[in-house]
C-alpha cells in the first residue's frame, strides 16, 4: 500500500530543532472543535489531554474555540473576564452584534483559555449564512440536519471572530487550528476571506469512510473505485462532505490521525495529508511498577463485586478464576467491531467447554446495573452482623453466636437467602432497553445463543451507558474499570486511531485491535513482537471476515490459558510502552503541523525545512528478552516466567531505557522494580496454592 506522505510516523526523531528555529513569541495559536470542553466522541480526548503540553508552549497565547453548552460550561470552565485586550475587544465587539460569546479557562490540566460561541443565540443567521456559502460553494444545507446547521453557525462565527483579532493595529501570526467537518466551515471562510491566518484541517475520520464502512462493502479493497459524489449523495449527506471536502483542500496544511486514514483521505477527499498527526495521551507515571499492579487488584475486586450482585443466585462458579474482557465505544456495532467480537466469544465458550477448563471468561461491554434492592440487602446484613462482632470483640470476649443473633437477624438472613433464589438466568443487560428487539447487540446474543446459562464458560453483561462514579450499579469511572480489567478488545473495522486500546496501554492493560486501526497498524510499526508486550493486532485486512474471527479466537484463547503469573509480567510490559503514547513524545506532529502552516502562510517570516527521516534513528521496541525469537512461539507468545528470564526483562529495562534517551522518548519517572518482584513471588505462591 503506499504510503501517504514522505514525513511518515517512522520519524520520531529528527524533528528536534524546530523549537530553536521557530521564535512564537509574536504567533498566538487558535485551536477550534466542536468537542471543546463539550465531551461527545474521541475529538474530546484529543483535545482535553494535547491541552497540557499545547498551553506549555504557547503559554497565553493559546485559544480553544468551541460551543457554549451550559451544563458542560457549569461543571468544566471558570467564566472570566479576557485577558488578551485584542481577544477582548473582539469579544465585545461580537457581543454588542448580536453574538454569544463567553470567555474562561477549562478546569483541566493546562488550564487553558477557550472561547465558547453560543451558535443558538445567532441562529437567526442561519438563512442568510446559508444562502452565502450557496453563493460561495453551491452547497446546500437541508433545514433538516441539525449538525449541519450547527456546523454552518458555527462556521461563521468562528471567521467572524479570527477576522476581528486580524483587525488589531499589529496583528500576531495566527495559527488557526480547525478539527473535523463540523469546525470545517470556518477555515473555509478564513481562506475565501483572505484572513492572514495560518491554516490547518485535521481530520479524525472521513464521513464517507464511516459510512461506508457500517455498510457492507469491502472498503479497503475499493478505495481507490467509489464515485465518492454518488456514494456521499445516496446516503445524503452530500452537503456534508463538501463541507469536509472544501476545509481539507483549503487548509494550509492537512493532517490526519494515521497512515490508513491518510490513505482514505487521499481516496475520499482527494487530498494526501501533509503529515499525519498521531494521537497521544497524558500518561500518569508512577513512581513504583507495583502501583498499577495494585489498582488494577483494587478496580478488580469492584467489579467483582459489581458480577457477584449481578449474578446472585447462578454464582456457582469462582469469581478470583474470572478474567475481565471488555469492549466500548461509541456504538457502531460493526465498525467497532462487536459482531465478531460477540461471535468470537461463541467460539471461546465452545472451546473452553471442550477443554472442561475451570474458569469462566467474563464479558463485559461496559458494566453493570440494578438488583440494587439485592445489593441493599446484602449490605445490610453485612453492617449489621459486623457491628455486633465488632462490639463482642470491644469487650474482650469471643462472640458467642448464639447469644449475638436474634429473632430479627434470623429473619433478615432467611430473606436474604430467598432473595438470591431466583428461577431465570442472570440478564444479559443491565437496563431495559426500548429497542431490545432491534438492538444489535442483543440480536446477535441471540444468535449466538449466549445466555449466562451455568454451563457457558463466557459470561455477557450489556451495560448500554456511560460508566460514571456515581451509578449506583458500578460507582466506578472508566479508568477504575479499565484498570481492572484483563484484557480491552477492540478488533474495529474502521477506526481511524482508537483511544480504547491506546488507553489501556498507558494503564499496563493488554489489548486487542486490528491492522485495520490507526493504533494497531502505529504499534506494527515500533514495536518488534507486539503480541510480547500484550498488544495483539488482529489481522482485518486480509483476512475474510470468518478467518478474522479464528484468529480473535485464538488470541482470546491463549490468552485466558496465561497463569497469574504470566498475566502480571505481561502487564508490566504493556504499561512499558507508555511512553511511546505520551504526548510528550507525540506531540512533536503538531508542532511541525504549525510551523509548516506559519511557513507557507507567512513565507517571508517563517521557513520550513523538512526533516528527512531516518529509519536508523526511529524508534521501535525490540522484543522483549525472554521471548524465544521462534516465530511459531511468539506468535501469541504468553511471557515466560523463570527467575532468570524474569532478571533478563529487567536487564532489557535498562536497555531500554537507554534506547529511550538516544531517541528522546522523555521518560519523567523511572519505575522501581524490587516491589513488583515481590508481587510475582506473592502471586506464584496463590497459583501454586
Ligand atoms: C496485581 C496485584 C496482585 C494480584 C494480581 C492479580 O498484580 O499486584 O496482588 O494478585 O494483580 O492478577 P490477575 O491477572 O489475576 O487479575
Ligand atoms: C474518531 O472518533 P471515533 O471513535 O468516531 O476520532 C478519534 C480521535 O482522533 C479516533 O481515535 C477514532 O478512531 C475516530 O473514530
Amino acid at each position: 500500500m503506499p504510503l501517504a506522505r514522505s514525513l511518515s510516523v517512522t520519524s520520531l526523531s529528527g524533528l528536534e530543532e524546530w523549537d530553536e528555529e521557530f521564535e512564537l513569541e509574536d504567533a498566538v495559536l487558535f485551536e477550534i472543535a466542536w468537542e471543546v470542553a463539550n465531551k461527545v466522541g474521541g475529538i474530546y480526548t484529543v483535545i482535553q489531554t494535547k491541552a497540557r503540553l499545547t498551553a506549555e508552549e504557547w503559554g497565553e497565547n493559546y485559544f480553544l474555540v468551541g460551543p457554549y453548552v451550559e451544563s458542560n460550561v457549569r461543571t468544566q470552565v471558570e467564566l472570566i473576564e479576557p485577558t488578551n485586550p485584542v481577544l477582548k475587544r473582539t469579544i465585545d465587539k461580537m457581543n454588542s452584534s448580536g453574538c454569544k460569546v463567553y470567555f474562561g479557562r477549562w478546569l483541566i490540566e493546562g488550564s487553558p483559555y477557550v472561547v465558547l460561541i453560543d451558535v443558538g443565540f445567532t441562529a437567526w443567521s442561519l438563512d442568510r449564512w446559508k444562502s452565502e456559502l450557496w453563493d460561495l460553494g453551491a452547497i446546500g444545507v437541508p433545514w433538516f440536519d441539525r449538525e449541519a446547521n450547527d456546523a454552518v453557525l458555527f462556521g461563521f462565527l468562528t471567521a467572524w471572530l479570527l477576522g476581528e483579532v486580524t483587525q488589531s493595529e499589529e496583528p500576531p501570526h495566527i495559527v488557526a487550528h480547525f478539527h473535523e467537518w463540523l469546525a470545517g466551515l470556518g477555515l473555509v471562510l478564513c481562506r475565501k476571506r483572505q484572513l492572514p491566518v495560518a491554516t490547518i484541517f485535521t481530520t479524525h475520520a472521513t464521513l464517507l469512510g464511516r459510512y461506508l464502512c457500517a455498510g457492507s462493502v469491502d472498503f479497503y479493497n475499493n478505495l481507490s473505485k467509489f464515485n465518492v459524489d454518488k456514494e456521499a449523495g445516496d446516503r445524503q449527506i452530500y452537503h456534508r462532505y463538501c463541507l469536509e471536502r472544501a476545509a481539507a483542500h483549503c487548509a494550509h496544511v492537512f493532517t490526519t490521525v494515521s497512515q490508513i486514514t491518510a490513505i482514505e483521505a487521499e481516496h475520499l477527499l482527494k487530498r494526501k495529508p501533509d503529515i499525519v498527526t498521531p494521537n497521544g495521551l497524558n500518561v500518569k507515571k508512577f513512581s513504583a511498577m507495583h502501583e498499577f499492579q495494585n489498582l488494577h487488584a483494587q478496580s478488580k475486586s469492584r467489579i467483582q463485586e459489581f458480577v457477584r450482585g449481578h449474578f446472585y443466585g447462578h454464582l456457582d462458579f469462582n469469581l478470583d478464576k474470572c478474567l475481565f474482557l471488555f469492549i466500548a465505544g461509541r456504538y457502531e456495532f460493526s465498525n467497532k467491531g462487536a459482531d465478531i467480537f460477540l461471535e468470537a466469544l461463541a467460539r471461546l465458550n465452545y472451546l473452553l467447554r471442550c477443554k472442561k477448563w475451570n474458569f469462566r471468561s467474563c464479558f463485559v461491554l461496559l458494566a453493570g446495573q440494578p438488583h440494587a434492592d439485592k445489593q441493599l440487602q446484602s449490605h445490610t446484613v453485612k453492617e449489621r452482623f459486623g457491628k455486633k462482632l465488632y462490639e463482642s470483640l470491644l469487650v474482650g470476649q469471643l462472640p458467642d453466636v448464639a447469644k449475638m443473633l436474634d429473632k430479627e437477624d434470623f429473619t433478615i438472613m432467611k430473606r436474604a437467602i430467598f432473595a438470591t433464589q431466583r428461577q431465570s438466568q442472570p440478564p444479559i443487560c443491565t437496563h431495559n432497553m426500548l429497542d431490545d428487539s432491534s438492538d444489535p447487540i442483543l440480536n446477535s446474543v441471540r444468535r449466538i445463543g449466549l445466555f449466562n446459562s451455568s454451563a457457558d464458560r463466557v459470561k455477557i453483561i450489556f451495560h448500554p451507558e456511560f460508566l460514571s462514579s456515581t451509578s449506583p450499579l458500578l460507582p466506578m469511572d472508566y479508568e477504575e474499570f479499565v484498570r481492572g480489567c484483563h484484557l480491552g478488545v477492540f478488533p474495529s473495522y474502521y477506526e481511524p486511531w482508537g483511544y480504547t486500546p491506546a488507553e489501556c496501554t498507558v494503564m499496563g492493560i493488554p489489548s486487542i485491535s486490528t491492522n485495520l486501526s490507526g493504533f494497531g497498524c502505529f504499534m506494527e510499526e515500533h514495536i518488534a513482537d507486539p503480541s510480547a508486550y500484550g498488544i495483539y493486532i488482529l489481522d482485518r485486512r486480509y483476512k475474510g471476515v470468518d478467518e478474522s474471527c479464528n484468529q480473535l479466537t485464538s488470541f482470546l484463547f491463549q490468552f485466558c490459558k496465561q497463569s497469574r503469573r504470566q498475566r502480571i509480567i505481561q502487564r508490566n510490559r504493556t504499561e512499558r510502552l507508555s511512553d511511546l503514547l505520551d504526548w510528550r513524545y507525540l506531540g512533536r506532529y503538531y508542532i511541525a503541523a504549525r510551523h509548516m502552516a506559519l511557513a507557507k502562510a507567512f513565507p517571508d517570516t517563517f521557513i520550513y525545512e523538512p526533516h528527512e527521516p531516518s529509519s536508523a534513528t526511529g524508534f521501535r521496541y525490540p522484543r522483549p528478552a525472554s521471548v524465544p525469537p521462534s516465530p511459531s512461539l511468539s506468535r501469541h507468545s504468553s511471557p515466560h516466567h523463570s527467575e532468570a528470564e524474569e532478571d533478563e526483562d529487567e536487564r532489557y529495562d535498562e536497555d531500554l531505557e537507554a534506547e529511550k534517551d538516544r531517541v528522546n522518548i522523555r521518560q519523567p519517572y523511572t519505575a522501581t522494580k524490587n516491589k513488583t518482584s515481590a508481587n510475582l513471588e506473592a502471586d506464584e505462591n496463590e497459583d501454586d496454592a
